[in-house]
């Protein structure tokens, strides 16, 4: 079903929009089971290590240098004994995000709000918030990682658990996508023109997705909960678009979405 004129206008007004249950429980219910599996024999081999390499957990090489599991946030003091944290290029080589990413559901949305046919998915990862370690995901914009400041490039957040408050749902910024490249410390905004505790919460059950423009201001709570808050983060954009200041075109992790 073609998006509502009123979600179209406040993507362009807010940058974000929620789709509650957009991708089907039984693709959310196959990654989980996956996950469960993942984070298990990772944990496992990972023996105390902040990393496991693909290499090492599946004996075949990833296309990108960041691909891992990690295991330990490093990055945020206090949070380096979380038991998972994130997986990296999750598309790559957990079949059940792969499915996701193109379930025709949320791939239609994301067409109708980038206003493009061709598009494809890059740079993807499994956000773990487990329960009671669940480390925050400091305010930042996408954008500023890819150095890219295109209207053309989305960022799906896919709820893999209920997300509320309590186990830290994601918070946007609305309108910040306006505001071009902001400035970043050590990858967090940091920039007078904005405030993140005006930050919308975006609660959702499991299957919801948060659909944001890359340079909207998003960020996201600890989790002192006895509940964990999975999610599948995706990054949409046209094919061919030319990235980044050495205006690249998409990388070799680039999946065209076929139409
Ligand atoms: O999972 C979250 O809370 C946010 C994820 C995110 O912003 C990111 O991974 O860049």
């Amino acid at each position: 079903m073609p998006l509502s004129e009123d979600r179209m206008r406040a993507y362009r007004e807010d940058g974000f929009v929620v789709r509650e249950g957009i991708v089907p429980r039984r693709l959310i219910d196959r990654l989980n089971a996956e996950l469960d599996e993942l984070e298990e024999r990772a944990v496992r081999l990972a023996n105390g290590r902040a990393e496991v390499s693909w290499a090492e957990y599946f004996g075949s090489e990833a296309t990108n240098k960041w691909a891992a599991i990690g295991l330990k946030d490093h990055y945020r003091p206090g949070f380096e004994n979380c038991r998972i944290y994130k997986i990296q290029e999750a598309i790559e080589f957990c079949p059940g995000a792969r499915e996701i990413a193109l379930c025709p559901e949320l791939v239609e949305a994301v067409r109708d709000l980038l206003g493009e046919r061709r598009i494809g998915v890059n740079h993807s990862k499994v956000q773990f918030k487990e329960a009671l370690t669940g480390p925050p995901q400091p305010f930042h914009q996408d954008s500023w990682y890819f150095d890219c400041d295109s209207d053309k490039v989305l960022t799906a957040v896919v709820y893999l658990d209920d997300a509320a408050e309590a186990n830290g749902a994601l918070q946007v910024l609305a309108g910040s996508h306006r505001l071009g490249i902001l400035h970043h410390d050590n990858g967090i905004v940091n920039d007078p023109r904005v405030d993140t505790a005006k930050a919308t919460l975006c609660p959702g059950k499991a299957g919801s997705a948060v659909l944001f423009h890359a340079l909207c201001v998003h960020g996201s709570d600890r989790n002192p909960s006895p509940n964990r808050r999975r999610a599948l983060v995706l990054h949409y954009y046209p094919q061919g678009l030319i990235w980044g200041i050495e205006g690249e075109a998409h990388d070799a992790t680039f999946v065209p979405i076929p139409s």
